[in-house]
């Protein structure tokens, strides 16, 4: 009888979600940091952010893109790892996106920390999700996303999205989201900004 011998994945050799960390380990890992100087006009109180030390970590996201960008069909992974903090009493934050081939979904599930998951749809009506570990989020074409960290550890939460997605920043950074989440005396509160 001929046996086949498994090997391990080739090129992302592994996610830890046993110590729940979700750390992506593997040749193929490319990491990205956000600073806070990276994230000007993200905020509303942009002033508070320019006064604010630039090197100051937001988030990192960690992916493996096993196909090339643009790719029909194709799978992309990532996890990110969005700081606890604030800029003016508002929570830290992904930067948000549309997909630029807009009918494109995505997954988001939680692994550590907690936050909201805000979602905006194109006629800019929104609403939040919380994301704890295990919560699976399902995006669906044509929302905008951002995730919000409003726990005091750092939050862990892991995507999956089509290779031919692409990210729209521009409609976020021209129109923002119309809903912000800041901290307030009994906890977060999501304002909106129509
Ligand atoms: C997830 C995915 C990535 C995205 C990242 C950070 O990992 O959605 O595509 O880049 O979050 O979010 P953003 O790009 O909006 O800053
Ligand atoms: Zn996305």
């Amino acid at each position: 009888m001929q046996t086949i011998p498994p090997t391990l994945a080739p090129s992302l050799a592994a996610v830890d979600f046993d110590g729940a960390t979700g750390l992506l380990h593997g040749a193929s890992v490319v990491e990205d940091v956000r600073t806070l100087g990276d994230l000007a006009g993200v905020f509303e109180a942009e002033s508070a952010r320019a006064a604010l030390d630039p090197s100051t970590v937001a988030y990192r996201v960690q992916c493996y893109f096993p196909v090339a960008d643009g790719t029909e069909g194709g799978l992309f992974f990532g996890c990110t790892f969005l700081e606890p903090g604030d800029v003016g009493g508002e929570y830290f934050m992904t930067k948000g996106h549309f997909h630029a081939k807009r009918d494109t979904a995505e997954f988001y599930w939680g692994i550590r920390g907690e936050g909201l998951l805000l979602l905006m749809n194109e006629d800019r009506t929104i609403r939040a999700e919380r994301i704890q570990p295990g919560s699976l989020h399902y995006i669906p074409g044509r929302v905008a996303h951002r995730m919000v960290n409003t726990g005091t550890e750092t939050l862990t939460f892991g995507a999956c999205w089509p290779s031919d997605a692409g990210h729209d920043y521009a409609t976020i950074r021209d129109e923002g989201f119309s809903a912000r989440v800041f901290k307030g005396p009994d906890g977060p509160e999501i304002r909106r900004r129509d």
